[in-house]
């Protein structure tokens, strides 16, 4: 029985504002403007970071507008939306980026002069929104780039962490974890919308209640948190449209408190005020693992059920008829993260809406999509029977239900294979019972893809392929990318102006034209440009070195560089060790040929992770060694750049000569930082693994340093019985770089320093394969010093490498997404 949906509220005819007399005034006065009625301080009082709010209210000005209209616009065609839920995004600093998206960076930087200060500077007092931890969030930053730009009605929903990603200083060679408070001044960028408050609810009990409608499903006894909107602008480049990302904050309710000191439950009602503000505190550090937290759940759930309310309630203020939610409304799950999403729907549309199960089941599996972004096992989600029931009594309900009717199902089709009941359970009942997370969003959703192509094909073959089997059709690939605005135009203005110089503006908004740069390659004169604009670029990221490190560096050596999060699979620690190849080759007088080069790492440890945090305490120690001594000079330097975030990686790219991408095949789902560096002019040395395969096939592999394993071969050898010792034991050099770091060469003080991490290559079977890729690595790294030689040669094929990134803009992986999964179009505001 449904119950008819509330009528549709009046709509005020749309009131184009025609006159916005602040984006109208020229910017140095608005600035003047701002200076006075925003800060309140005149010229000679101004601090720095005074001079960054007045310019980012001023920028603000020209968002506004656009912001409105496209709001109005789109909820006057009653658009069909895209909504991306994400427990992260990387956004970094807006200043500079949404200067440039609207088309007003020229007048903003030329009205700083004017008043005797520089864009750059000023950009620089921003803190870093750094709400994501690497990949996963940088990319749904990346997305709403593009969707703003390829005008996608579209809405990220997310967390507004009071503390993002911690702050990582190195302190005697070893991380420390700083907070990140990055909301402690105005945050310029945001606007609290309190009206569109909602409640959250948490624990307590279901009563099952018979009416003449059925039985229906009563949460009582629940704790209520309360959820405020933060809505932060997301203006495309060269478009008036200008989206949304709505990051709810938590909020303690008075009315909580009083039920609870009413009842007598006293204890309770401090626990739960105390306990309801801490939902939004942090963002929680994990890479590729998952800490079963209690408050990781909360956050999940707290995010996931206001964005659900948010979504239904804009849908029935328009609409009166469910049967249209799906051409309405398309959700896309950024990992497993959101994924009680599935069930939070049921329980809005069965408990709250009254729709019959099967009739919401059927919109939730047209909604929702779902989104892989990793095969380590240790990420899959699960939760505790337990744990969860007590905290989503309801939702628990719910899961056994669909679980119920799934399993059925899948017995229909593939009659008593208990074993494949037990592994695609949503409930698994081998490790205690768990609530498999990964299992509910691919049941609860109609296309699951993965990033790469040969993730995507892993994901079919291994780590999914029953579901497979079960839905064949439903598991796709869509390969990522990253947006040329802030990766190209904004990090790197010196190769942009160089590029627009020959083939005009247009690859900002459409990244295939950049493949007209291609010719240029044999052009002798653009070679030489386009190796002044590199060593520029090395020169700023030099001096950045030596501000951050103390390290001086020469621009004229070649920039060697692997910077992302630190874990085993991506092996930093194989970098490591031909690091101390060179050192030894130089020490021993067998480097007559030596490129100079400077090996630069940057990246955060998960703070649990000892293992990756002894991996940058080994690289501070080996830098240490290496930088200090006489017999080495210049020819080679070691730097670990401290605390990576987005505003140090718009420096640290473009400075990049050689892009070290060099995970063990089949552990990277796909990657993007090695799509920013190709992008920017550096060339890769990487294995056959996630988007570097998809980078070869389009550069070619004549402009590419690919070596290593095959993901097949690593299959094979570690079948075979894979024993590390046979590879220390064969190659004189390997064993000499692993005896030096076991005996404390490079930790004197402390010579078992780095027991774990022998332990780890040796002892413990050596489950990411470095020794068995070593010598492949080092073959590739001479070949790498060989061209370097050459610079012709060298920035021949790095422009190629820059000609033939197309593919890999995220506007085109939208577009997969908008066309094959959403099914919405573009809508001009
Ligand atoms: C990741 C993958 O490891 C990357 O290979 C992939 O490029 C990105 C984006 O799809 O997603 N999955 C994942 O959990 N992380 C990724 O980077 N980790 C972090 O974001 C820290």
């Amino acid at each position: 029985v449904k119950k008819t949906p509330k009528s549709k509220t009046p709509v005020e005819a749309a009131q184009p504002v025609e006159e916005f007399l602040l984006e109208q005034l020229p910017i140095p006065q608005a600035l003047r403007n701002h200076l006075t009625f925003s800060i309140g301080k005149s010229n000679s009082w101004a601090t720095a970071r005074d001079w960054y709010q007045t310019a980012a209210f001023t920028v603000r000005d020209h968002l506004m507008s656009r912001w409105v209209n496209t709001r109005d616009a789109y909820r006057d065609a009653n658009t069909k939306r895209v909504y991306y839920l994400s427990l992260e995004f990387l956004i970094g600093r807006m200043l500079s980026n949404a200067a440039l998206n609207l088309g007003i960076a020229p007048d903003l930087s030329g009205g700083l002069q004017e008043i005797g200060q520089k864009l750059e500077g000023v950009a620089e007092m921003e803190p870093d929104a750094a709400l994501g931890n690497g990949g996963l969030g940088r990319l749904a930053a990346c997305f709403v780039d593009s969707m703003a730009t390829m005008d996608i009605p579209a809405t990220g929903y997310g967390i507004r962490y009071d503390y993002g990603m911690f702050r990582q200083t190195i302190e005697k060679g070893q991380q420390k974890e700083n907070p990140d408070n990055w909301l402690r001044y105005q945050n310029i960028w945001e606007i609290q919308r309190p009206e569109h408050t909602c409640e959250v609810k948490f624990y307590g009990r279901v009563l099952h209640v018979h009416t003449e409608r059925g039985v229906e499903h009563h949460w009582v006894d629940h704790e209520t948190v309360v959820a405020m909107p933060y809505d932060v602008p997301v203006p495309g480049y060269g478009t008036q449209t200008v989206n949304n990302l709505r990051l709810w904050s938590a909020k303690a309710t008075n009315e909580f408190d009083l039920k609870s000191f009413n009842e007598g439950n006293y204890e309770k009602s401090v626990e739960g005020r105390h306990g309801a503000e801490t939902i939004s505190q942090v963002l929680y550090p994990n890479d590729t693992s998952e800490s079963g937290k209690v408050l990781r759940l909360k956050q999940q759930y707290f995010f996931v059920s206001a964005s659900t309310q948010d979504i239904l309630h804009r849908f029935t203020n328009y609409n009166s008829d469910w049967n249209t939610l799906p051409d309405k409304v398309s959700i896309q799950l950024n990992d497993t993260h959101p994924a009680i999403a599935v069930a939070e729907m049921m329980h809005q549309l069965v408990d709250h809406y009254h729709l019959p199960w099967d009739r919401a089941w059927t919109l939730v599996t047209k909604m929702f999509a779902y989104t892989n972004h990793t095969l380590m096992p240790e990420a899959l989600e699960t939760w505790s029977v337990d744990m969860f029931g007590q905290l989503l009594p309801r939702h628990l309900e719910i899961i056994y239900e669909i679980n119920h009717q799934f399993l059925q199902m899948v017995n229909q089709h593939f009659p008593d294979d208990t074993g494949l009941l037990q592994r695609v359970s949503i409930i698994d009942e081998t490790h205690g019972r768990r609530v498999r997370m990964a299992h509910l969003a691919i049941v609860g959703s109609h296309t699951v893809n993965g990033v790469a192509e040969l993730h995507s094909e892993l994901l079919k073959t291994t780590l999914f392929a029953d579901f497979n089997k079960i839905y064949p059709g439903k598991f796709t690939n869509v390969t990522n990318g990253i947006t040329p605005r802030r990766w190209l135009n904004q990090a790197n203005p010196l190769l942009t102006e160089l590029l627009t110089k020959q083939i005009g503006t247009g690859f900002q908004k459409d990244l295939s034209l950049i493949k007209q740069i291609e010719p240029f390659a044999e052009n002798a004169a653009f070679r030489k440009a386009f190796r002044e604009v590199k060593k520029a670029n090395k020169q700023r990221l030099a001096d950045k070195i030596l501000q951050k490190t103390g390290i001086a560096v020469s621009a004229d050596a070649l920039f060697d560089v692997q910077i992302k999060r630190i874990h085993e699979y991506k092996r930093q620690l194989l970098n490591v060790l031909h690091v101390i190849t060179l050192y030894n080759r130089i020490r021993s007088g067998h480097a007559s040929h030596h490129t100079p080069r400077v090996i630069i790492f940057a990246g955060k440890a998960t703070p649990g992770y000892w293992l990756a945090k002894q991996i940058i305490r080994l690289i501070n120690d080996v830098a240490v060694m290496i930088n200090n001594d006489p017999a080495v000079k210049d020819q080679l330097k070691v730097v670990f750049y401290p605390n990576y975030e987005v505003s140090a990686a718009e420096i640290l790219f473009p400075g990049a000569d050689l892009s070290e991408q060099i995970s063990t095949a089949g552990t990277e789902a796909s990657g993007t930082g090695n799509m920013k560096m190709a992008l920017n002019g550096a060339l890769t040395i990487g294995t056959l693994d996630g988007a570097n395969v998809e980078i070869m096939e389009e550069v070619g592999s004549e402009n590419i340093f690919i070596f290593g394993l095959t993901t097949p071969e690593v299959a094979q050898l570690k079948a075979s019985g894979y024993n590390p010792w046979d590879y220390y034991h064969g190659n004189a050099e390997l064993k000499q770089v692993i005896d030096m770091i076991a005996n404390g060469y490079f930790s004197v003080e402390e010579p078992s320093r780095y027991q774990a991490i022998i332990d780890t290559l040796l002892h413990k079977g050596d489950q990411y394969l470095l020794l068995a890729d070593y010598a492949a690595y080092v073959t590739a790294q001479e070949k790498v010093a060989a061209l370097y030689q050459d610079q012709e040669a060298w920035s021949r094929m790095a422009i190629l490498n820059v000609a033939r990134m197309a593919k890999f803009s995220s506007d085109r992986t939208i577009g997969e997404y908008a066309e094959r999964i959403w099914n919405v179009k573009p809508f001009k505001a």
